[in-house]
């Protein structure tokens, strides 16, 4: 029998790679997907199969986490054997400037999805994964953070996940639903959003290195993290869901580097020395200058990032590393794609976007970079 799976967030980046694996593996794949005024399935367009012309294994339903009736009408029309709670406002700097809405859409969503299964009498069919994140260990208590180190949300969307990691626990064990939680540490790859750390340095010093911009301005560089590749992660996902008895797992490589590391890593796959000229503050503001040598795009000298403390957060993560043992013992899962691997992957596909805009622009079409500002 195929089985059936539902995604929320599936136009992100988790969501495509996990459409994909899933569909490798023979499931009819569902995903929600909000509307919004411009097309915004550009990850998963490739996966789209015509209804005209076929009957498809992937199909998209409009719907949104802050609206139970519809949450509600999709999963009794789906039927889902398994269901993926990935959709969230996932930034965790914007959810200092929308701390509400982030607890609507990222707690009470994970609720409304486990309501909508109860309610739809579907406990026993059903088995969910909620998409928690290293971002509850905070101002860590332990490391390396395991499933047992205590928690201490540090910011909106670490408190609003808190909530969602123990509703999922708590639906478990009040009704013996299906029900885990992934607690996963920073994943990245060529599809993340533009925004987050990793893909704002390889996508900022390519445009550099292709003359399309002059400077990145950053936050606090000497955050560290524990970064691994989404691909390897939505696996984990998956795996999560097959076990005999719902569990939570961290998914994280258990290896940590800082974003100036990330910076210099990407830097050097382009071909750019850095030196890093040390603090004070100037009249803009900028409290650190990293300067580039004779290369691509850069003169002796340029200054390429800018520390710029608007940059910085209320209250920082400022260290995060995982330990996976759970997984590897339990599940038998080991990320395949090293950080270095996933840099190169990611510099080589922001290389080629920015060639493609460097080529447009010779030829007189400018289209404007977008940037965060
Ligand atoms: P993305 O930001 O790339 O994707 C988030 C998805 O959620 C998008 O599809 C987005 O839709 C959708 N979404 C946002 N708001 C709503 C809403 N109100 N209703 C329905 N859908 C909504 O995140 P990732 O793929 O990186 O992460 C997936 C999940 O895993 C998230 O829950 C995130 O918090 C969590 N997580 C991520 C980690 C990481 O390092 N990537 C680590 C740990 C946890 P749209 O495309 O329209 O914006
Ligand atoms: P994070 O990821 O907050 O860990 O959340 P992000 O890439 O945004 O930041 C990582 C670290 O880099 C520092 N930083 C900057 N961050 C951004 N976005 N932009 C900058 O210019 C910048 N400069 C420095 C940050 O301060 C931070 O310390 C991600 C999201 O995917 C969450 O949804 C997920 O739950 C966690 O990872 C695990």
């Amino acid at each position: 029998m195929k089985k059936v799976a539902l995604i929320s967030g599936v136009t992100g980046q988790d969501g495509s790679y996990l459409a994909e694996w899933l569909l490798s593996k023979g499931y009819e794949v569902h995903g929600i997907k909000r509307r919004a005024s411009l097309f915004n399935t550009d990850r998963v367009d490739h996966i789209y199969q015509d209804p005209h012309e076929v009957d498809p294994r992937f199909s998209l339903h409009y719907g949104d986490l802050t609206d139970s009736s519809n949450l509600t009408r999709i999963i009794k029309q789906v039927q889902p054997d398994e269901i993926y709670n990935l959709g969230a406002q996932s930034h965790v700097a914007v959810s200092f400037e929308s701390p509400e809405y982030t607890a609507d859409v990222d707690a009470l969503g994970a609720l409304r999805m486990l309501e909508a299964i109860r309610l739809l009498g579907l406990e026993e069919k059903t088995r969910f994964y909620q998409a928690s994140t290293s971002e509850l260990y905070g101002l860590v208590q332990e490391s390396p953070q395991r499933e047992t180190t205590p928690f201490y949300p540090r910011s909106p969307y670490a408190a609003a996940k808190l909530y969602a990691y123990w509703i999922t626990v708590n639906y478990r064990e009040a009704y013996g639903m299906y029900a885990c939680n992934g607690i996963l540490f920073n994943h990245e790859s060529p599809r993340r959003g533009e925004t987050f750390v990793t893909r704002k340095i390889t996508r900022g010093l390519a445009n550099i290195a292709q003359g399309l911009e002059d400077c990145l301005y950053m936050g606090n560089l000497d955050a560290l993290r524990d970064w691994g590749h989404a691909k390897d992660y939505v696996r984990m996902q998956w795996l999560m869901l097959q076990q005999d008895e719902p569990e939570d797992f961290v998914i994280a490589t258990g290896e940590q580097c800082s974003v100036r590391d990330f910076i210099r890593m990407s830097a050097s796959e382009i071909g750019i020395n850095l030196r890093f000229e040390g603090s004070g503050v100037d009249e803009k503001g900028i409290v650190e200058s990293v300067t580039g040598n004779d290369a691509p795009g850069v003169k002796e000298g340029d200054v390429i990032v800018s520390v710029d403390p608007r940059y910085f957060r209320p209250a920082e993560v400022e260290t995060l590393l995982g330990d996976p043992t759970k997984a590897k013992e339990k599940l038998g899962w080991v990320p395949e794609i090293s950080v270095h691997e996933m840099c190169a992957e990611m510099v080589q596909h922001d290389l080629d976007e920015a060639k493609r805009h460097a080529f447009l622009k010779e030829n007189g079409y400018d289209l404007p970079i977008k940037v965060e500002r």
